[in-house]
C-alpha cells in the first residue's frame, strides 16, 4: 500500500495525494503544521490535516487573492495581509511597484518557519518592504491607526484559529482600517462543500452590508477540496469589473508577463458565477 495523504471533506469523499516522505511536523500553540514531499505536487503543507499549499499549484491561489485586489485599487501603497504565513500572497503583492509597506500578520510563527525551510521559492521574506509580525490578526486590525489601501485575508479554513475571520465583526474592523478607496479580498472556501456554506454566507452577507461593492469570484485549485475555490472582493469605490481596472491590468501586461494564472481575461471571467454558486450567497 503506497503512502498517501487523504483530506476528507465529506464522510468518505476526499482528496488523495501520493507521498514520498514527511519533512516537517510540529504541533504549535495553535495547530498541527506538517510538510510532506509528494509524488506529483512538490512539497505540500497541511494544517490540522487540511491542505494549505503545494509548490506546484500555489500560484493560482496567491495570484488570484493578491492581484484581484491590487489591480482594483488605483494605487495600492500600504497593504495588510492577515494570515498568509507561507509568504506567497506577500510575494505577489510586492510585485506591484506602487507598494511601499506590507504588514503580514500571522498568528503562528511555525507556519513561517516551515515555509522558509521547505518552500524556499514561495516567500519573499527578505524584501525590505515586508514586515512580518506574529499576533492575532483580528486584534491587530481592530487597532489599526494608519489606514491600508488593500487588506487581504489569507487565513486557513473556518475551524480553529481562523474561525473569527468569517465573522461580521471582523469585516467591520477591516472596513474601518481601509483608506477611502480601500479594497479587500478574502479566501472563502469551496462552493462544492456544503459544510462551508454557513461560513461563506456569513462573509458575503457581512461584505454586502458593509461595502458599497462586494462580489464573489472563482478560481481552480486542484489540491483544494473539489478543486473549485471561491474568494471575495469588496471595495469602497472602484468596481473590480470597471473599465479602469481592466485597463490597469492590460497596461501592466508586460511587467506581469511571468504570472502563471492571472491576466485581464481571467480577472473578468473569474467573477462569472454558475447559478448554483450564486444561490449559495443569495439573500
Ligand atoms: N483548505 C484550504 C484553505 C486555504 C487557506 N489558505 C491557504 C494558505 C495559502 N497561503
Amino acid at each position: 500500500m503506497p503512502l498517501q495523504y487523504n483530506e476528507y471533506y465529506n464522510e468518505q469523499t476526499g482528496l488523495t495525494i501520493g507521498l514520498k516522505k514527511l519533512l516537517f511536523s510540529e504541533q504549535s500553540d495553535y495547530q498541527l503544521v506538517e510538510v510532506y514531499e509528494t509524488d506529483t505536487w512538490g512539497n505540500l503543507m497541511t494544517i490540522d490535516g487540511m491542505v494549505m499549499l503545494s509548490e506546484r499549484d500555489e500560484f493560482v491561489y496567491h495570484e488570484m487573492l493578491a492581484h484581484t485586489a491590487m489591480f482594483t485599487h488605483p494605487k495600492p501603497e500600504r497593504v495588510l495581509i492577515i494570515g498568509g504565513g507561507d509568504g506567497g500572497t506577500a510575494r505577489e503583492v510586492l510585485k506591484h511597484a506602487s507598494v511601499t509597506h506590507v504588514d503580514m500578520v500571522e498568528i503562528d510563527k511555525t507556519v513561517v518557519d516551515a515555509s522558509k525551510l521547505h518552500f524556499p521559492g514561495v516567500g519573499d521574506f527578505d524584501n525590505p518592504n515586508l514586515n512580518v509580525s506574529y499576533e492575532d490578526g483580528i486584534a491587530f486590525v481592530k487597532n489599526v491607526k494608519i489606514p491600508y489601501d488593500v487588506i487581504i485575508i489569507d487565513g486557513s479554513d473556518p475551524v480553529g484559529p481562523a474561525e473569527g475571520l468569517f465573522e461580521k465583526d471582523f469585516y467591520q474592523f477591516c472596513i474601518n482600517a481601509l483608506s477611502d478607496d480601500g479594497v479587500l479580498t478574502a479566501q472563502t472556501e469551496s462552493p462544492w462543500v456544503e459544510s462551508y456554506y454557513p461560513s461563506m454566507k456569513k462573509v458575503f452577507y457581512a461584505l454586502d452590508d458593509l461595502f458599497p461593492i462586494s462580489k464573489m469570484y472563482l478560481s481552480f485549485i486542484p489540491l483544494y477540496p473539489a478543486g473549485m475555490w471561491s474568494m471575495a472582493c469588496a471595495s469602497k469605490t472602484v468596481d473590480p469589473l470597471s473599465d479602469e481596472v481592466i485597463e490597469r491590468i492590460n497596461s501592466s501586461e508586460k511587467k506581469f508577463s511571468s504570472l502563471k494564472y492571472y491576466n485581464a481575461e481571467i480577472h473578468t471571467g473569474s467573477f462569472a458565477l454558475p447559478n448554483f454558486v450564486k444561490d449559495i450567497i443569495k439573500r
